[in-house]
């Protein structure tokens, strides 16, 4: 695993627990962590279950006792490592959003294709379709439960930056995130919005905002919470908010809001679609539920159900508590490292694959581009999922 930031600590999470809940074909040693500074990963090494550490990505590629590669590292790095270590004969997992660029993310399709003709699998973490409530929507779409799709509702609300003299981390900084809101969190909705309905988007338009132009630049690394400020200020250069409306393949029409200035909003994700025959309703800030509107049934009795996704019949409930147990954010990523190895052991290519990853990275390039120049409407390409 590269990075042991945030990420890095919710996939060690993941490593650690999936085959001692999952019945899995393969099972995963916990091999080795990379970072830059030895100290520092040498601590994160010990507290997270690694069993070596490397200061440099590529002796990893180099090591026959390794044949996962987990990047957990920020944008601008997931190009290069995931390049080198497919054409190593690694297997990779790259944290979302793919790349930093569309550019760069074609290179990363076409590097996942040429290792899959030689059995080398990728996929790229967009962890929240693992959300059991999220899976069970997209099975309840699929099953015609919601009749034709006519809306997608989506938002992902943050908060964590209002505050101005919060520090320019990495996140706010354009080349080593790519985007701010959009591709940070947009792109969780884009594409849960899409696994949901099984459907791409065709054309978006779009507005964003950078709220707060400059900031004290960080004296440590950061994540997402405030790290040592200096007097020195810097640019931000990424969007702090992204607004944008899409018309999906299928006609639906879709609303989609990213934001890190929804005060009290600490990690919202709220999405509703509405269909010919009923609606569905999620919100992360309870995870554990799914409402489902079933347009067809009596007035009388109509309404909201609230549907409590804890139950064996429900996706990845059964490796869990008994009914009625709730699970959390980190579940999401135990369910991803799960599926992945259950499919690198039965030899089938995991999803989201690196195609699925560009197709999001052409999305949110659209946006952007929109958003540039006055929201002036952008066509999408449409990918073969
Ligand atoms: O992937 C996302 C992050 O980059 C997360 O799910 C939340 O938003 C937490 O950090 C950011």
């Amino acid at each position: 695993m590269i990075g042991y930031a945030f990420m890095g600590a919710a996939h060690s999470q993941a490593w650690r627990s999936a085959g001692h809940f999952f019945d899995l074909p393969a099972q995963a040693r916990m091999t080795a962590i990379c970072g830059r500074d030895r100290t520092a990963t040498e601590q994160a090494a010990a507290k997270l279950g690694w069993a070596s550490v490397e200061t440099d990505w590529r002796a990893l590629l180099e090591r026959d006792d390794i044949q996962i590669i987990d990047i957990c590292s920020p944008g601008d790095t997931h190009a290069e490592i995931a390049i080198a270590a497919l054409a190593a004969g690694k297997h990779v997992l790259c944290e979302k959003p793919l790349a930093n660029t569309v550019a760069e993310a074609e290179l990363m399709v076409a590097a996942a294709q040429q290792a899959r003709a030689q059995g080398v699998r990728s996929m790229v973490g967009f962890n929240y379709r693992r959300v059991p409530a999220i899976t069970l929507s997209r099975k309840l779409v699929a099953e015609g439960r919601l009749g034709e799709i006519r809306h997608v509702r989506a938002q992902y609300l943050q908060d964590w930056i209002i505050d101005p003299d919060f520090p320019l981390v990495w996140r706010l900084q354009a080349e080593r995130a790519g985007s701010g809101a959009l591709g940070d969190i947009g792109a969780h909705i884009v594409d849960a919005t899409q696994f949901i309905v099984g459907d791409q988007l065709a054309g978006v338009s779009g507005l964003t905002e950078t709220f707060v132009k400059e900031r004290p630049l960080p004296t440590a690394s950061s994540g997402l919470s405030a790290g040592a400020d200096s007097d020195i200020k810097g640019a931000v250069t990424v969007d702090d908010a992204a607004l944008f409306i899409g018309r999906f393949t299928g006609g639906a029409l879709g609303s989609f809001e990213a934001t890190r200035f929804a005060g009290g909003r600490k990690n919202a994700i709220r999405i509703e679609i509405n269909g010919s025959l009923g609606s569905l309703a999620f919100d992360f800030e309870a995870m554990n539920e799914l409402h489902l509107y079933d347009g067809t049934s009596s007035p009388e009795t109509g309404g909201f159900t609230r549907i409590l996704v804890t139950e064996p019949e429900h996706p990845y409930l059964k490796s869990w508590w008994p009914p009625g147990h709730l699970i959390g954010y980190e579940h999401s990523f135990t369910h991803e490292i799960a599926d992945l190895l259950a499919d690198l052991g039965n030899g089938v290519d995991p999803t989201p694959s690196f195609e699925d990853g560009l197709q999001v990275q052409q999305v949110l390039a659209a946006v952007a581009e929109s958003a540039a120049g006055g929201s002036r409407w952008q066509a999408l390409p449409l990918v073969a999922a």
